[in-house]
């Protein structure tokens, strides 16, 4: 009678070793991991600028003989006042945004338009770091741009 209770305590024991266990391993699934996997921390300012800040791909961007294309082509950018950037294409022909070299940024990812931007679409990123990016578009490398993006100057 005594080895059979203390066997059953035994039992409950393993038990719940077992569902501690579980419960530590789903704890840090669903938390644990997420958290660290988690975007930066960015300021507030950052994150909700003042103002956006507008880049056409005017009409007749294709033609190499046409001085102007992306419009502004040198822009400077203060992070909290005009960091998210749209590109408009405002052309009847398709563009991209594409850095000449690979270019990240730690919150919002790798920059550049994933495929085309197509006529009267647009494309738009939001710059949460100071760096400077030269970038053209694939179809018609004479299209280039530059944007230098800093910080918040008090
Ligand atoms: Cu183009």
């Amino acid at each position: 009678m005594e080895k059979n209770e203390s066997s059953h305590a035994y039992g409950i024991g393993i038990i719940t070793i077992i569902v501690g266990m579980s419960v530590s391993i789903v704890f840090y699934q669903m938390y644990y991991i997420p958290e660290s996997l988690l975007k930066p921390s960015v300021d507030e300012h950052i994150l909700h600028p003042v103002k956006e800040l507008i880049i056409e791909m005017i009409p007749g961007s294709a033609n190499p003989n046409q001085q102007d294309n992306f419009v502004p082509k040198l822009v400077r950018i203060q992070l909290g006042i005009d960091n998210h950037v749209i590109w408009k294409n405002l052309d009847d022909t398709p563009h991209t945004v594409t850095p000449d070299h690979r270019a990240e940024d730690p919150y919002s990812g790798t920059f550049g338009s994933s495929g085309v931007v197509k006529a009267g679409e647009e494309y738009e990123f939001l710059f949460t770091e100071d760096q400077e990016i030269a970038y053209h578009c694939e179809p018609h490398p004479w299209m280039t741009g530059t944007l230098i993006i800093t910080k918040q100057r008090f």
